[in-house]
């Protein structure tokens, strides 16, 4: 791997073209796998990033320290272990809690974007209930004036529980 990944980088060398920003990446602590970070680091180079390879192994503190050691503006984190995920939300919680100014980016097989934004996640789940409540009061406020009793409109134009329209 170390050879494969030494030809790959020599051969994406001089393709990045100005600098975008500084990243340390690492195996996170207890996972050993660094197959996939070699390559994402490989094409992180190669399209103008600073990248610092912390190696595997990495503890949630090193992953500050050397952040903040080399001035990044991303850490990156690797887990391929389902055991070992939660280490990346370790750091997560260190970096926020810490009012760091570090952005944060995971990877890995296990990992799916509901994990990676549990952000967006709670946003979207927000605006379900906000439409749901706008759903309730449209139902009731029509209900209440038009509506055959066993139907109700619903805000967005839809129609709930409306008997089969006759032939
Ligand atoms: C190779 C391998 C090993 C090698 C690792 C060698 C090395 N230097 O990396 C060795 C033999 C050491 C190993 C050991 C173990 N392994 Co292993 N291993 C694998 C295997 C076969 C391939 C992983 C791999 O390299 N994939 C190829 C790379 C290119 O893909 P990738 O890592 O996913 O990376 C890509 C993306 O995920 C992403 N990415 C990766 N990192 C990052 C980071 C960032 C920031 C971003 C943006 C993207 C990104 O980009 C990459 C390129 O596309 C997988 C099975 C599989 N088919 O995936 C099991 C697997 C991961 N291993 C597994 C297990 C259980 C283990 C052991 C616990 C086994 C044991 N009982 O000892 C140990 C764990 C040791 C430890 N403490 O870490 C399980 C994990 C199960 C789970 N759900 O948790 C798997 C899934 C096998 C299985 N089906 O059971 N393993």
């Amino acid at each position: 791997m170390a050879g494969a990944t030494e030809v790959t980088n020599a051969a994406l060398e001089g393709a990045a073209a100005e600098a975008k920003g500084v990243i340390v990446l690492g195996t996170v602590q207890g996972d050993v796998h660094d197959i996939g970070k070699a390559i994402v680091i490989a094409y992180l180079k190669a399209n103008g990033y600073e990248v610092t390879d912390l190696g595997r192994d990495v503890s949630a503190e090193t992953f500050i320290a050397k952040a903040k050691e080399t001035g990044a503006d991303i850490i990156g984190m690797s887990a391929l272990l389902t055991t070992t995920m939660e280490e990346q939300r370790k750091v997560v919680k260190m970096v926020k809690e810490g009012g760091l100014p570090y952005k944060t980016v995971v990877g890995g097989a296990p990992c799916t974007q509901r994990w990676a934004r549990p952000d967006r996640r709670r946003r979207l789940r927000r605006r379900r209930q906000r439409r749901r409540q706008e759903d309730r009061r449209a139902a009731r406020h029509v209900g209440s004036r038009a509506a055959p009793e066993s139907a109700t409109t619903t805000a967005r134009g839809g129609r709930r529980g409306a008997p089969p329209l006759a032939p």
